[in-house]
């Protein structure tokens, strides 16, 4: 079956258990709040729904209950290598169901319809400084695009009607998966590339069209289609996850909405958080490793100096995760096994024995486990895409793929509008001062 049919009978199947949840045990408790929480950025506080990943603090992300190898393991391959299409995951992320290679070939003939970006966008972006930041220029040539949006048609038709209104999602969501590549390799060859533009190659899928559009050769498509997969989806608390669902929540078409996602994607705790480690890294090689090879002490040393003066080790750390991150894993294999001898990867691979330690005595951070970030830059140093203000914007690309896939079904569950209740200074200190507040 065709995704669209496949989805929309899971959606029927999966909508009455939502409104048996809602009508039938609307007032079962599953959490409460402390002030610390209502202070702390709601850490911990289970008041968002997704089922398309989920997150555990000690196991790392699972995508539609699977861990990332077995997601690798169980999805058709692109033709030669060891990794899936960003196609056949778009499939599985929708739906739960492993796609056989049919549905993967006509996810990849859908998109081949969907991926061509407007000719204005480029322009608007080709008028903005060249030193804009990538992120910026990305969020605005998704927004520029919202012209094209097929869901603010269909509200504007005046035959808006909720139990379809997913269909449109469903269509913005693909165009945007499509072409988000497109725009990306836009922005690098025009910013890094003195606007030498390659065209859309017909014949690759997502991950190697990407690859073939700013330059690369074989090896990079396999480097893309795992990032973008890796770094699709979070479950739905993180930033550009929970700034897309609350922007759609309003109805908000899905290039506003992920707009918005990527605007909080490109901030440095989040999505940035991957420019910044190279950053640090490459800054450490020039400050300490000019004359000497990096050391254990000397990585230490360059720790604390970042300590001491106030800013966070970036890579490290999470919100929830309280282990290595698995896609810090996942990435770290790949360098084994294709990079081991690059001296940017020894590099990281020795912060990685040192840094956990150096946190650990800081005291301050609940997890000193590297994040995802910690070695995504590497792999795209190695293969000579050096430019790394422009890493958060790979990371956009794949974090479309979990964004879009969860405003579809947020829509096909009909969500309500997001609208949390927020309280003062002083009814905290009231209700403190009397251990709490009465229900
Ligand atoms: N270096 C230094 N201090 C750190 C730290 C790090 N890597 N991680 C956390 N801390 C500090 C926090 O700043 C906080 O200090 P204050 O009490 O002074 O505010 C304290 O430890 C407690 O923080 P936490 O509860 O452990 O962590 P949070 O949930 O508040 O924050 C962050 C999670 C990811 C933002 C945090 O660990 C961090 O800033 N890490 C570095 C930046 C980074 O790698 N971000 C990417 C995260 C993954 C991601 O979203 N990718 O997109």
């Amino acid at each position: 079956m065709a995704l669209k049919e496949t989805l929309k009978q899971k959606l029927e199947e999966f909508r009455p258990r939502t409104t048996r949840l809602v009508k039938e045990f609307g007032k079962v408790k599953i959490d409460e709040v402390t002030i610390d929480q209502c202070i702390g950025g709601a850490r911990d506080v289970r008041c968002l729904v997704t089922d398309i990943s989920y997150l555990d603090p000690q196991e790392g992300i699972r995508f539609r209950g699977k861990t990332i190898p077995e997601t690798f393991a169980c999805l058709p391959k692109a033709a030669g290598s060891d990794y899936p299409t960003v196609e056949a995951f778009w499939y599985f992320l929708l739906t739960g169901d492993v796609p056989t290679q049919e549905q993967v070939d006509a996810v990849l003939a859908d998109w081949k319809t969907r991926q061509a970006v407007p000719q204005y966008v480029f322009d608007i972006i080709r008028a903005m400084p060249l030193d804009s930041h990538p992120m910026a220029m990305l969020s605005i040539g998704i927004t520029a695009m919202q012209r094209e949006s097929k869901f603010a048609a269909f509200y504007e038709s005046g035959k808006f009607n909720k139990t379809v209104a997913w269909e449109y999602v469903y269509e913005d969501a693909c165009d945007i998966v499509a072409r988000i590549p497109v725009l990306a390799a836009f922005i690098y060859n025009l910013k890094y590339r003195g606007d030498k533009q390659i065209a859309i190659d017909p014949a690759l899928d997502m991950g190697a069209n990407f690859a073939h559009m700013i330059g690369q050769g074989e090896e990079y498509k396999d480097v893309a289609r795992m990032y973008f997969i890796l770094h699709s989806d979070h479950e739905s608390g993180n930033v550009s996850a929970h700034t897309t669902h609350l922007v759609h929540s309003a109805l908000s078409d899905p290039y506003y909405a992920y707009a918005a996602g990527l605007d909080g994607l490109a901030g440095p705790l989040h999505g940035r958080a991957n420019q910044e480690v190279l950053d640090w890294t490459i800054k450490f090689q020039e400050k300490y490793c000019k004359d000497q090879e990096p050391t254990r002490e000397l990585i230490t040393r360059a720790l604390w100096d970042t300590l001491n003066s106030g800013q966070v080790i970036p890579g490290y750390g999470h919100a929830v995760l309280r282990k290595t991150d698995p896609r810090y894993t996942s990435q770290r294999e790949f360098c084994q096994k294709h990079l081991p001898n690059d001296p940017l990867f020894k590099l990281v691979a020795m912060i990685f024995e040192v840094a956990p330690g150096v946190l650990t005595e800081h005291g301050k951070t609940k997890n000193p486990w590297p994040n995802v970030d910690a070695q995504s830059g590497v792999i795209q140093w190695h293969y000579g895409v050096k430019e790394w203000d422009f890493y958060t914007v790979l990371f956009g690309v794949g974090r479309a793929l979990g964004c879009m896939a969860n405003i579809t079904w947020d829509r096909g569950l009909g969500y309500a509008i997001e609208r949390p209740k927020s309280v003062t200074t002083p009814m905290l200190e009231k209700w403190a001062a009397e251990g709490g507040r009465k229900m």
